[in-house]
């Protein structure tokens, strides 16, 4: 049982999200009803797994992938495209389920990703873009790193961080998603570039994050030194490294 020909998956990864889910589900429904909505819970202990099972029961459009414990961000969306290529879903959307990516952008980014037939990933840090709310270190962590992988991957990309994506699938198929190895966050920055290298066409779509409107940030020091180590990493391997990489035979 295929998802149809346009179909479009919008996966949710979620820990200890329970305050603000509801809504988020209920904002995105509302602004691309054709959606389907998968929820990657990772046994968040406040009941956010349990929580989305209810709103699975109460709307077909939500499906709740259930993983026994916290497995790291990056992990919850490989999770997620494994499903969304099983299903035969044709438009992957990338979206956090703590309120701060906007509902109602998230047409733009669908339109932008089907009209360039690659992604569209919703940029703060270019010309539009916006950000509400955060602490200056945040800000710094999020312009800085965004700034270090674009030199060392020789990337063109100014927000390789961000977490509000809208993929083709027929480019996620071409993925190898198995060498996607950060868990956390650096994982949005190696699927970008990945993604850059095949020749995916992506277009920077301006968006306005917002601070989460509740519950807590899953961002540690750990998060931020694994995403800083595995991007210096592959950006030595772009310079010195014997030639490989996806297209590689
Ligand atoms: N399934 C799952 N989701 C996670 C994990 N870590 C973070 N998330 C979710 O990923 C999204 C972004 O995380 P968040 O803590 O808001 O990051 P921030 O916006 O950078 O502070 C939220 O929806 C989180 O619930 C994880 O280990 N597993
Ligand atoms: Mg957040």
């Amino acid at each position: 049982m295929g998802a149809p020909s346009h179909a479009v998956l919008v996966i949710l990864p979620t820990y200890n999200e329970f305050g603000t889910l509801p809504g988020v589900v209920a904002q995105l429904l509302r602004a691309v009803p054709e959606a389907q909505v998968l929820v990657v819970d990772d046994g968040s202990p406040d009941g956010t797994g349990a929580l989305a099972d209810r709103l699975a029961a109460a709307d077909r459009r939500v499906t709740v992938l259930h993983r026994p414990g916290k497995g790291g961000l990056g992990t919850a969306y490989i999770a997620g495209f494994r499903f969304a290529l099983a299903e035969g879903y044709r438009m992957v959307v990338e979206m956090d389920a703590d309120g701060s990516h906007l509902a109602e952008e998230l047409p733009l980014l669908i339109d932008a990703a089907r009209r360039v037939g690659g992604a569209a990933i919703g940029a703060r840090w270019v010309a539009g873009g916006r950000i509400v709310g955060w602490p200056r270190h945040r800000r710094w962590i999020s312009r800085t790193g965004t700034r270090v992988a674009r030199i060392a991957l020789r990337s063109g990309l100014h927000d390789l961080t961000s977490g509000f994506r809208a993929i083709d699938a027929s480019w996620l198929a071409r993925l190898d998603l198995g060498a996607l190895d950060s868990q956390g966050y650096g994982f949005q920055v190696e699927s970008a570039w990945e993604l850059e290298r095949l020749g995916c066409p992506i277009v920077e779509v301006p968006i306005t994050f917002v601070e989460r409107v509740g519950g807590r940030s899953k961002m540690t020091c750990g998060i931020v030194f694994e995403a800083l180590w595995n991007v210096l990493r592959r950006g030595w391997r772009l310079r010195f490294g014997r030639p490989q990489g996806p297209s590689a035979p």
